[in-house]
């Protein structure tokens, strides 16, 4: 880190904080290689699978419309899945696809044999109801982790099939801190998809969890208590510097696309990144960090979902 910013990041800290006596070294969780080993790994094992039991792992991906960001993850979500071994089934629909003809493609998947897993990109056109189309997925199928059954069955501490995102994210956490038993651990944000299942995943792991959201009083004292901070919010850089315990874990899941003076965009997390040098201890980059995770682990879950309907799990 450049002395200057060592400085900044000094001057933000109170003259009596015992941190404040070292120069902590912010060091990058790199999820774009954990992801690509993880890949590497599930590549041998479906390979095996194919071999031994003449098993070939499918994932059906259906896309309606055309939103941007959601094209490239589809994409990136049917690449990886081919390059695994796996066979992927890509479905892309208009933007005005009734809900019926949504519930009609999930009912087919459902019944196909060749597909294991099945994942409806989120966010869906008004005129469908994600909750009514997620529902009608077989649960055994549900490689989201998103039915009630799956969330519930996590819940109660059940086998699931586990939201791929916070999968990811306790992936790397365990990779790089061991146990986690015992610390304290912030989620900032509640949804479905990312903040409760993260949560849920954390406490698991025997973590201390408080779970923030948009009404919480003092967000930024909340988040300074964290030895594990994860932000689920969607607002561009909205975690600062001095909202960080110095050595903290802080996982960004956020994925902000923000304009540059040039006219294109760039992305940027929910965690002010340059901030965070030289107080965070470990800190997952965007681009590079959990995003890349979320797809190497619908891989995972798809495979965990063939071996378990072919009784091999
Ligand atoms: P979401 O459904 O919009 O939920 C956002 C959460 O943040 C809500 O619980 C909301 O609180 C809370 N929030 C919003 N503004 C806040 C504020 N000012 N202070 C405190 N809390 C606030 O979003 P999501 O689907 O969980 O996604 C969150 C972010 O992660 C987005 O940037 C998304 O693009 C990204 N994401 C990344 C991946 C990945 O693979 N890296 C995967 C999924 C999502 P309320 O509940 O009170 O409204
Ligand atoms: N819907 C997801 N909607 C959006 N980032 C993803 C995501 C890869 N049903 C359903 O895949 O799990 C889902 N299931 N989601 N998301 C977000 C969310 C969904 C986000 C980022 C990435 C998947 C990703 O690969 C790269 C990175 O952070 O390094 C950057 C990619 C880029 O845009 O350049």
């Amino acid at each position: 880190m450049p002395n200057s910013e060592r400085s900044r990041a000094a001057q933000r800290r109170a003259p009596d904080d015992f941190w404040g006596c070292f120069v902590i070294e912010t060091k990058p969780i790199d999820g774009k290689a954990f992801a690509a080993g993880l890949r590497a790994r599930i590549a041998e094992e479906v390979a095996g699978l194919k071999a031994s039991a003449g098993l070939t792992p499918g994932l059906a991906v259906v896309l309606v419309g055309e939103d941007p960001a959601s094209q490239v993850y589809v994409r990136n979500k049917a690449a990886q899945t081919a390059e695994a071994g796996m066979a992927s089934f890509e479905y892309k629909l208009a933007a005005d696809t009734p809900e019926a003809d949504v519930l009609a493609l999930v009912a087919k998947l459902n019944a196909d044999p060749a597909v294991h897993g099945i994942l409806v990109q989120l966010p869906l056109p008004a005129q469908i109801d994600a909750n009514k189309v997620i529902a009608a997925i077989d649960p055994a199928k549900d490689v989201d982790g998103f039915h009630v059954v799956n969330a519930g069955r996590l819940a109660v501490g059940l086998d699931a099939l586990v939201p791929c995102t916070p999968l990811g994210c306790i992936m790397l956490l365990k990779h790089h801190l061991g146990s986690l038993a015992g610390l304290k651990a912030v989620v900032v944000g509640r949804s479905n998809i990312v903040g409760k299942p993260a949560a849920q995943l954390l406490l698991k792991e025997d973590c201390t969890v408080t779970v923030a959201h948009s009404r919480t009083r003092d967000l930024p004292g909340e988040c300074r208590t964290a030895d594990i901070l994860v932000a689920a919010v969607g607002r561009p850089e909205m975690v600062r510097g001095d909202w960080i315990k110095p050595g903290a874990t802080v996982i960004d899941v956020g994925i902000n696309r923000v304009p540059k003076d040039d006219g294109k965009t760039r992305l940027v997390g929910d965690v002010a990144y340059a901030e965070a040098q030289g107080i965070a201890g470990l800190i997952t980059p965007v681009p590079g960090g959990v995003g890349p995770m979320t797809i190497a682990c619908l891989l995972q879950n798809t495979l965990t979902a063939a071996k378990r309907q072919k009784g091999l799990a």
